[in-house]
């Protein structure tokens, strides 16, 4: 049997408002180990990460050796713990599950992951999150994990970010509609396999997460698949910091999620962006834990 470990990381040093890092709590609180129940897998909670508030901290974004990066410091720290808490998880036998929090949490989930393995990871996501500090809009981390997983530019030198068992190739991102310039060309110049809100039209959700699971997977020992809940339609999940029109649907992200449980390579998972100040009633905390379990084998009949 598949035991979860849960381990809730309640960050917001990544995004733009407060209020992401109770996240961890919405999603538990919104029926996460009940879910779980129900996909027949067994979970354990680790806890949170102790993450101190961001107002105790200083963002430290003039710092020149930092770039235009918010929160870089506490960020690592952050990093580091998690991709601890990822790698001991796999090293006894049972499955990850990261809450975040923001999506900069995603760079702990996958060097952790990637620590002793190859993967590869498939993001769910409304943005590519392939900015660095110096090609970033906006400072804010979230909008990098995935550049910082792959150790890009200003990420490479260091002892916290750059996974060695990641690589673009068995990257893949399913349901992009936000992508900066910036990351449009690093998109085309790595060889990312990338599916659009219109590929997802056209072909259907089905057939484009199976492909997405197929291509992170290739020559691998296992796929981290990142859940950012603005990857949704904000009619389905309103509460995120950020949130794009024109995402997937209910029944989508739910098809999604059994495909991903049907590739049957998933090796470490999160539930990031969830902010329940900007939440209607904690729905976007529970529809996590509803994909949560599709992901991990939960079925009707
Ligand atoms: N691309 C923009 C930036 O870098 C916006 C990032 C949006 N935030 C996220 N990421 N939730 O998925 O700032
Ligand atoms: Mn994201
Ligand atoms: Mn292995
Ligand atoms: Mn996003």
């Amino acid at each position: 049997m598949t035991t979860v470990r849960i381990i809730g990381a309640p960050t917001d040093y990544g995004a733009n408002r407060r209020g992401v890092d109770m996240g961890p709590s919405a999603i538990r609180y919104g029926g996460l180990a009940d879910q779980l129940a129900g996909a027949g897998v067994e979970t354990v909670d680790a806890g949170d990460l102790a993450v101190p508030r961001a107002e105790e901290r200083d963002p430290d974004t003039e710092a020149p050796s930092r770039g235009n990066a918010k929160f870089l410091r506490e960020t690592a720290d952050v990093s580091r713990r998690l991709a601890d808490a990822v790698s001991d998880t796999l090293a006894d036998g049972e499955v990850p599950l990261a809450l975040g929090g923001d999506h900069s949490i995603a760079i702990g989930s996958l060097v952790g992951s990637a620590r002793d393995a190859d993967i590869g990871a498939v993001w769910f996501d409304a943005h590519a999150d392939l900015n660095t500090p110096s090609t970033t809009p906006s400072g804010n981390v979230h909008g990098m994990p995935l550049a910082a997983a792959l150790g890009f530019d200003e990420f490479a030198d260091t002892d916290w970010a750059n996974a060695p068992g990641l690589s673009p190739e068995n990257v893949a991102l399913v349901g992009l509609r936000s992508v900066d310039e910036a990351e449009v060309d690093v998109i085309r110049d790595h060889g990312f396999t990338a599916y659009t809100m219109s590929d997802i039209d056209e072909r259907g959700i089905t057939d484009v997460t199976e492909e997405a699971m197929a291509a992170a997977a290739d020559g691998t020992d296992g796929v981290h698949v990142s859940l950012d809940l603005d990857w949704l339609d904000p009619k389905e999940a309103p509460g995120v910091g950020t949130p794009v029109r024109g995402g997937v649907t209910y029944r989508e992200a739910h098809s999604a999620m059994e495909t991903v449980d049907e590739a049957d390579c998933l090796r470490s998972m999160e539930l990031v962006e969830v902010n329940p100040t900007l939440d209607q009633h904690n729905e976007t905390a529970e529809l996590a834990t509803e994909l949560a379990a599709s992901a991990f084998g939960k079925r009707v009949l």
